[in-house]
């Protein structure tokens, strides 16, 4: 039974009491909250029913306001899960890519798993502020602010008649990582980081990531690394369209959860890092328990600038090529993507 005096938001990672907050309900015509009063002469059922429908919002006052089902609490600790790496490595356009696929419903149709985003108005404003403008207008997005609140979007995922998890999903500025004690709070929370390579940066002249250290090192002095799954990702992978095997990966359109195939593409990805002398890139897995290492473009190819907007735009449109399988393979090492397969994963 999970601790309800001290449950984790998944959104501003506060701990939060959680027996006696008010209810809320989702007001859909004003995309909203109000307060959902329970009638002092309500019985134990229809107390319940409320419940099961109702939201509480999180007392967090530092925090804009955000609400989580008022079952949330008993749904156990949520999965946190990071993005990992160096200012301008495709972080945002990885996880923003990847939200499109689990809001396309890919996640249900290719791997069985429920999803419903955590919190309503939050995903909304990520599909309004990022999904649309990637993948419905082939925008560039902005580079990513340093410290602000890192939540990006969430779901709570099912597998089968197992209670769903909630799984939250972080996204940071790369610079803010190197300055760990902004990124103590949510690496003190992580159970999963996509670390994200960036295939421009391989032949740089130190060959360091200080994303990665500062990120591998913390989590090393803190104990929390063996705890922690990890998902290294050759992102930017059109850039190497004719380097093999990257191409080959790159190419194969993968719908299933494979334990197989995810040993051969982490083989190949390390192989290839190994040979490019990128060892910086290839700690984490090296380093953490569970891990597993993947080739994926988020776009599919570079942007140009446009002068008469002052934007840049990918001019032969945004198709994504494997942004899934990172947070698949997050799923299966955790425990949430639950079968014999899945247990394979990263071992
Ligand atoms: N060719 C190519 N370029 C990409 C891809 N993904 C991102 N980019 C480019 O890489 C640059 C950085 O992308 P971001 O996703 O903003 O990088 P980030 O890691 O979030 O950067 P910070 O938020 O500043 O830490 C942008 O210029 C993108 O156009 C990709 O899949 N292929
Ligand atoms: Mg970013
Ligand atoms: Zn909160």
């Amino acid at each position: 039974m999970p601790d309800l005096d001290a449950v984790l938001c998944p959104v501003c990672l506060h701990r939060i009491r959680w027996a006696d907050l008010p209810l809320y309900r989702y007001d859909a015509p004003t995309g909203g909250y109000v307060p959902q009063p329970v009638p002092g002469d309500a019985g134990p059922e229809q107390k319940a029913r409320l419940r099961r429908l109702a939201w509480v919002r999180c007392p967090n006052e530092h925090a804009a306001p955000h609400h989580l089902p008022a079952s949330y609490g008993e749904s156990g600790p949520p999965l946190v899960f990071g993005m990992v790496g160096a200012p301008g490595s495709g972080k945002t356009h990885l996880l923003t890519a990847m939200i499109s696929a689990v809001e396309r419903g890919d996640l249900h149709r290719r791997y069985g798993l429920a999803c419903w985003p955590l919190e309503v108005p939050l995903h909304q404003r990520y599909l309004r502020d990022h999904v649309g403008p990637l993948l419905g207008e082939a925008r560039e997005l902005a580079p990513t602010p340093p410290g602000r609140v890192m939540f990006a979007d969430g779901f709570m995922v099912a597998h089968g008649d197992r209670p769903p998890r909630p799984v939250a999903l972080f996204d940071v500025a790369g610079d803010d990582l190197t300055r760990v004690a902004e990124a103590t709070a949510f690496l003190d929370a992580a159970h999963g980081l996509i670390f994200v390579v960036d295939p421009a940066r391989l032949d740089e002249a130190d060959r360091r990531d200080h994303a990665f250290g500062a990120v591998l090192d913390l989590l090393r002095a803190s104990g929390r690394l063996p705890r922690v799954s990890a998902a290294v990702v050759l992102a930017k992978a059109d850039l190497l369209r004719y380097e093999d095997p990257v191409a080959l990966w790159l190419r194969r359109d993968t719908a299933t959860l494979d334990a197989d195939e995810s040993l051969r593409e982490s083989a190949d990805v390390y192989a290839y890092l190994h040979r490019r002398e990128a060892h910086a890139w290839t700690r984490p897995y090296r380093e953490c328990r569970h891990a597993t290492l993947h080739v994926a473009s988020a776009t599919g190819s570079g942007a140009a600038y446009d002068d008469a907007t002052d934007e840049s735009y990918f001019t032969e449109g945004v198709h994504p090529r494997r942004v899934l399988q990172p947070l698949v393979s997050l799923l299966a090492m955790t425990g949430v993507l639950a079968s014999p397969e899945a247990e394979l994963i990263g071992t």
